[in-house]
């Protein structure tokens, strides 16, 4: 069939029997996606078994909780951060921390505090570098924001995120800190190592067939909120990872890899007040 043909079958699908109440909108989408569908399946002449073969696929990886992963390794998530800077850049609101992509990986309800936060539930400090985060949360008018709330949530050392890996406590390395009256936010955390794709997973099978790895570079990632602000998603990454520019997810960016400053003299360790609590 050519593209002509593949078109008017599709809309004799779902267009020409509409008989109830239509949303368009839906409708459009439907028809646009089922038609490049049948125009892919046609253009590089995929068999039956190949067709059935890639729904189920989709079906196993959906069970397994992959999807968001493959929105990750695919670049539909950064690709939406594309269109989303170009839609602020348009209406002119261009400027401050870059956004970059979520992830699957987020959990809602973390423990809240004001000011600082410890985030780490002391169960790898015999062996996990201690680490500090510190930052000021302005408005876009360049003023420090008290009460902006600030959602962390970063991997263990294994590079695995407490609830999706069940052997960490729960909201380990997840919490909400709420500016103090300075606009600023501490935590006190361990630094977490890069994640790796499930080895024996779907999206990794895929990664393998596209000579692709499917690592991150060690990041910490942010939401960051306040009435009458825009809702910032951001991550940061540690500098120094050997995947900082090699992100199977794309989400590295300039402006996004902060200064570290490495703390070793105990003078200089002490004064940072760290929480000693079940270390
Ligand atoms: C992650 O930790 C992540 O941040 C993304 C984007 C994808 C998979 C795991
Ligand atoms: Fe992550």
């Amino acid at each position: 069939m050519n593209h002509q043909q593949i078109d008017q079958l599709v809309k004799s699908f779902n267009v020409d029997t509409a008989k109830g109440e239509v949303n368009p909108r839906v409708q459009a989408v439907t028809v646009r996606l089922v038609s490049d569908l049948f125009k892919a399946i046609e253009d590089l002449d995929l068999t039956p078994h190949e067709v059935w073969k890639g729904m189920e696929f989709l079906i196993d990886a959906a069970k397994a909780n992959e999807i968001g992963l493959f929105a990750a390794g695919l670049g539909l998530e950064r690709f939406i951060d594309i269109r989303a800077d170009e839609a602020e850049e348009k209406a002119g609101l261009s400027g401050g921390t870059p956004r970059t992509i979520e992830g699957p990986l987020y959990v809602y309800g973390a423990p809240e505090s004001v000011g600082f936060a410890r985030m780490d539930d002391g169960a790898e400090s015999d062996h996990a570098k201690p680490m500090i985060l510190e930052g000021m949360v302005y408005g876009a008018d360049g003023q420090p924001l008290p009460n902006a709330k600030v959602e962390v949530w970063h991997a263990n050392t294994l590079g695995n995120y407490s609830f999706f890996d069940s052997t960490q406590s729960d909201f380990n390395h997840r919490r909400t800190i709420f500016t103090d009256e300075n606009g600023r936010y501490k935590a006190q955390s361990i630094v977490p190592n890069g994640y790796g794709c499930p080895p024996q997973g779907y999206t990794q099978a895929l990664l393998d067939q596209l000579g692709r790895h499917g690592r991150r570079p060690a990041h910490v990632h942010y939401f960051v909120t306040a009435d009458g602000h825009r809702k910032l998603t951001t991550q940061i990454n540690i500098d120094g990872d050997e995947y900082l520019w090699d992100d199977f997810a794309f989400a590295s960016r300039e402006g996004l890899v902060p200064p570290l400053q490495e703390v070793s003299d105990e003078a200089a360790i002490a004064e940072q007040g760290l929480d000693k609590a079940y270390a």
